[in-house]
């Protein structure tokens, strides 16, 4: 089976947000487009408001000022007005946010640490990772594309590691996240998500995958000289090709 199917990468020249594969990436695409409603409409009132003054209250129509300086009811619309706007956009907002922090029962926990400049990532909720050391613990750094061969090159620069993290869908996932030397930040944007890694401090976040995928994503936090280089590559695979691949790498299958 290829792994290159439904390619979540970003596209040259890209403006808009990335396709959205988890909840909390479908709440802010909706959270956006809102915003975005209101931002038009007040940009448009405004821009007619100005040219309509600019146009209409010159010297050349009024040559003698007017006495007028001060109205109390003026003040009330225009101050009262923008609060409510304000009101109006953070009621999703705030719906957003606790949503988000929302603490599901999860099923799997993916421990994320960050280094200077790769990704270290462990599973560990099997009863053998326990008992033996077969728990799934690895290093992923950033492909290096220059010195493959000619077949190989198909590969996103820049974007690709060398291992990928695998995940399944349709499971309530908790991502726990820290680094080992300074600070990094994980993010993948068709989750949604992004958050510090910070040295001493665990960070928690749900992930609930909708779709199978491969997603991509960067540090976002300057982290040193290679910041650019630790990408992270997320596959999100069926619940079923989860369990085989979990089976097959602890070799209990
Ligand atoms: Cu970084």
């Amino acid at each position: 089976m290829s792994l290159f199917f439904n390619c979540d990468s970003p596209s040259i020249w890209q403006t808009y947000l990335s396709d959205p594969a988890s909840i909390t990436m479908e709440g802010i695409l909706i959270f956006n487009k809102h915003l975005f409603f209101l931002l038009t409409v007040i940009v448009i009132f405004v821009a007619w408001l100005l040219f309509y003054t600019i146009f209409y209250y010159t010297e050349y129509n009024n040559e003698y000022a007017t006495p007028f300086v001060h109205s109390k009811e003026l003040e009330i619309i225009w101050t009262s007005v923008p609060a409510l706007i304000l009101l109006l956009i953070s009621t999703p907002s705030f719906t957003l946010l606790y949503a988000m922090d929302e603490i599901s029962e999860p099923e799997l926990s993916l421990k994320i640490l960050g280094h200077q400049w790769f990704w270290s990532y462990e599973i560990s909720d099997f009863n053998s990772c326990q008992k033996s050391d077969q728990n799934l613990k690895y290093v992923c750094y950033m492909m290096v594309l220059d010195g493959l061969p000619a077949t190989k090159q198909g590969y996103f620069r820049l974007l690709e590691t060398n291992k990928r993290v695998i995940l399944p869908t349709n499971t309530h996932l908790r991502l726990l996240v820290s680094a080992a030397d300074v600070l990094h930040s994980w993010t993948v944007p068709s989750f949604g998500l992004k958050v510090d890694a910070c040295p001493g401090r665990l960070n928690q976040l749900n992930l609930f995958i909708k779709r199978v995928g491969v997603f991509f994503g960067q540090c976002s936090e300057i982290c040193g000289v290679n910041h650019g280089f630790m990408p992270i590559v997320v596959v999100g695979l069926p619940t079923i090709q989860f369990h085989h691949y979990i089976m097959t790498k602890l070799e209990l299958g």
